[in-house]
């Protein structure tokens, strides 16, 4: 059995009521918060589930399946089992790529990078760090470490986020 069963949630539309805004504004000017394409950062008081990810140095996250549905919060419980640091970044592909390239040139200019970003983490040898991220849009996103020669390793994870109803029904109720 491949399929896993997967309990249809209802999720009160709200992918549908962020875009019933009076007027289609085309301009995203939301001034107030950086943006970041895998959402934004979670409120405590909003959060769906906890996953938990176990980042080694074997330069794996290790972890359950990281399938999301838009409006969903989560909090990341990454604990690092190894001997090295870590970090857990969520972003897109591309933006990951950025954060791995800054990384570079201030490593090359002599300075620690820390990452204070609202998407990411760092996790000290031994220690756990949480993260709650709220996923806002579709898309495939991931998680990586971009600490030098980690993610080129294998360090990163993907997160899909879908709006994943159970379509093989085919006798709906
Ligand atoms: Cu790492």
């Amino acid at each position: 059995m491949l399929l896993k069963t997967t309990f249809t949630v209802l999720t009160f539309g709200l992918s549908t009521l962020a875009f019933a805004g009076p007027g289609h504004s085309d301009d995203h000017s939301d001034d107030q918060q950086p943006s970041f394409k895998a959402g934004q950062p979670g409120m405590e008081h909003a959060i769906d589930r906890i996953i938990k990810v176990e980042a080694s140095d074997q330069m794996r996250f290790n972890s359950e399946d990281l399938a999301v549905q838009p409006g969903e919060t989560v909090r990341f419980v990454i604990t690092n089992s190894g001997q090295l640091p870590h970090e857990f970044v969520i972003d897109s592909v591309e933006g990951n790529a950025d954060h791995r390239e800054t990384m570079m040139e201030t490593m090359a200019d002599g300075g620690m990078m820390v990452h204070d970003d609202p998407n990411a983490v760092s996790i000290a040898p031994g220690e756990t760090s949480e993260l709650t991220w709220l996923f806002t849009d579709t898309g495939t996103f991931e998680a990586a470490c971009n600490i030098p020669g980690h993610y080129e390793a294998g360090m990163t994870t993907e997160i899909t986020v879908s709006n994943e109803t159970v379509a093989h029904s085919s006798e709906a109720g």
